[in-house]
Order: structure tokens, then C-alpha cells, then sequence
């Protein structure tokens, strides 16, 4: 692939890189996405699944749709546009990830700065009391687990439509988008508020925004350049080429 000079000559003097991510970067590793054709939205109700609303209405289906994403994530190995991302730490001062994802893929492929904005589905805690309960498998999958120090109701520790995003992660995020060189925005519809400030936010910093997607969107209309075509095939083909620019690492 023939990337722009402008985008070669901001490589070479950027210093801080951000990598803004959605479910896009994951379809690869075989992770449906949520709005495109075939996306999980487009089978099951974000209301029914998603939100406070339905884990009270509903816990043992709201359990029984993060189990089935769990094995999907479980399954699924990160692939060579998160890898690209994680090796990006060798070439530039500072790299880091903000994720609108919970399927845990960027800190599996390496990456050593991921800021989780919608939390990770391997991670859960008692609706009442706030005990974690991290990175278990529950047998009974007819049964909602509960905590064993209150009985109260465990729950994913994703963020659900209508709750806030966790205060620090977001607001790391936020500095990170002021300060950053260039901010990639890979694999993203940018549809889903607050995350998809983060790079308007880069933008207005006067980051160089360079977007990576199979089709246009949104953001398409800030982005500096837009590289069309998957992410797991271009990061890797913009990993080679810094290679070539800066010499191996
Ligand atoms: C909040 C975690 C405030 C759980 C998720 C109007 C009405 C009602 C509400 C709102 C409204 N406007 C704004 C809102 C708020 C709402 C929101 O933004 N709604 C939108 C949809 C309108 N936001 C919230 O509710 C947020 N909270 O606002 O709190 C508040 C204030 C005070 C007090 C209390 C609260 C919280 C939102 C969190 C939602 N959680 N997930 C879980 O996963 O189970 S959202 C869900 O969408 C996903 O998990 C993901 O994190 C997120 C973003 O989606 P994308 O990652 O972009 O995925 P998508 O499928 O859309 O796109 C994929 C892209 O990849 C496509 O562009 C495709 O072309 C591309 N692609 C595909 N293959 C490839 C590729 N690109 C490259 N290579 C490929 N191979
Ligand atoms: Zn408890």
C-alpha cells in the first residue's frame, strides 16, 4: 500500500501517537461489530441487553449474552492490526490505546497502555457492594452468580448505555487527545457518546487525524486522511513502512 508524503513527514516528527479504536479492529479476530450489516445490533436490542434497566428486568439474560460474547472474545485471538498497534511502542516516545472495546485484545496483543473506556468483559463486580470478581468462569449458566460477601447480584463490568464512563480512564483519555501528534481513529463508526469526543478533541488540538475503516463515516469529515480498507491489513503495511523510515527497532 502507497501511503501520502504528508502522512510520512508527520510520522517522522510525531512523537505521541493515539490510537482511537472500535469494534472494527477486532472483526478480523473474527469479533462481530455492532452496527454494520450482520452487527449484533442489528439482531438483538441494545435496551434489552445494554443497559441498567434490562439487568434488573432481566439478569439471567443479560448473563446469558455476555457469556456467549465471552466465549466468542475467549476464541478469538488478537490479530495483525492489533499486533501493528502494540509494535508501534518501539518507533515513537509515547503510544497509547483508548478502546471503546471490552474484548480485552489490545492488552493480549501487548499493547501496554490501553485505556478501557467501556470497561472489559473478562472483569465483573457485585451490583451492591462493588466486590470484584475478575477473569472467572461460572459453571451455572442458569443461575445469575451472586457475591459471596452480600448476595448481591455480579454483574459485567462493562459500561451499559445511560451509565458514565469510568472518571479517570475517560479523562486520561481526554489529556491524551490533547497532547497526541497524530490520533489514528481505527475501526469506528464514532456513533457512541462520550468515547467518540476523543478525537474531535485531538482534532481541536490540531492533531493530524488519520482514519482507518473499510467504509467512510462521521468522522471521515475531520479526519485528515482516510485510509480505506481493513485495519489488519493497513497497520501492518504502515508498521513496515516506519520500519523502512526509521530503521528497526
Ligand atoms: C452516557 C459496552 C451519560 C458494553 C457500549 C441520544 C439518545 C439516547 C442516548 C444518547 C443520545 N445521544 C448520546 C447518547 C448517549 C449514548 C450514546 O452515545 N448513544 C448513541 C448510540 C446515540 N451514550 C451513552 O449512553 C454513554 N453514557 O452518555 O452517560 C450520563 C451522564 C450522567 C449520568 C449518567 C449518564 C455510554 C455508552 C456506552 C455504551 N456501551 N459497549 C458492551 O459492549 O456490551 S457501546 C457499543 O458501541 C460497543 O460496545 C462499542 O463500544 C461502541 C462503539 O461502537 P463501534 O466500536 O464504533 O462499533 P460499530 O459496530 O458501530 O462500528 C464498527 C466500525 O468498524 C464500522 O465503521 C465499520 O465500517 C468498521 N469496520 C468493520 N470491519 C473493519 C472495519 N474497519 C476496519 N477494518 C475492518 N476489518
Ligand atoms: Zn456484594
Amino acid at each position: 500500500m502507497q501511503f501520502s508524503d504528508e502522512l510520512i513527514s508527520k510520522l517522522l516528527s510525531a512523537q505521541n501517537i493515539l490510537f482511537f479504536t472500535g469494534a472494527g479492529i477486532s472483526a478480523e479476530s473474527g469479533i462481530e461489530t455492532f452496527r454494520g450489516s450482520g452487527g449484533l445490533w442489528k439482531k438483538y436490542r441494545a435496551a434489552d441487553l445494554a443497559t441498567p434497566e434490562a439487568f434488573e428486568r432481566n439478569p439471567d439474560l443479560v448473563w446469558q449474552w455476555y457469556e456467549y460474547r465471552r466465549k466468542m472474545v475467549r476464541n478469538a485471538q488478537p490479530n495483525a492490526g492489533h499486533i501493528a498497534i502494540a509494535e508501534f511502542e518501539k518507533y515513537f516516545q509515547s503510544v497509547t490505546v483508548a478502546t471503546q472495546n471490552v474484548d480485552n485484545l489490545h492488552n493480549r496483543a501487548g499493547s501496554s497502555s490501553v485505556l478501557e473506556l467501556h470497561g472489559n468483559i473478562e472483569k465483573n463486580f457485585c451490583s451492591d457492594c462493588g466486590k470484584r470478581f475478575d477473569f472467572i468462569t461460572f459453571k451455572d449458566k442458569n443461575n445469575v452468580p451472586v457475591c459471596d460477601e452480600c448476595g448481591g447480584f455480579i454483574r459485567p463490568d462493562v459500561v451499559w448505555f445511560g451509565e458514565q464512563l469510568p472518571y479517570e480512564v475517560f479523562q486520561r483519555a481526554g489529556i491524551k487527545a490533547g497532547s497526541c501528534d497524530i490520533c489514528f481513529v481505527v475501526g469506528t463508526s464514532a456513533l457512541v457518546y462520550p468515547a467518540a469526543s476523543i478525537p474531535e478533541t485531538a482534532e481541536r488540538a490540531g492533531a493530524f487525524i488519520v482514519e482507518i475503516n473499510i467504509d467512510k463515516t462521521n468522522l471521515s469529515e475531520i479526519a485528515d486522511i482516510t485510509l480505506l480498507g481493513k485495519s489488519g491489513e493497513i497497520l501492518p503495511s504502515l508498521l513496515t513502512e516506519i520500519k523502512n523510515i526509521k530503521g528497526t527497532a
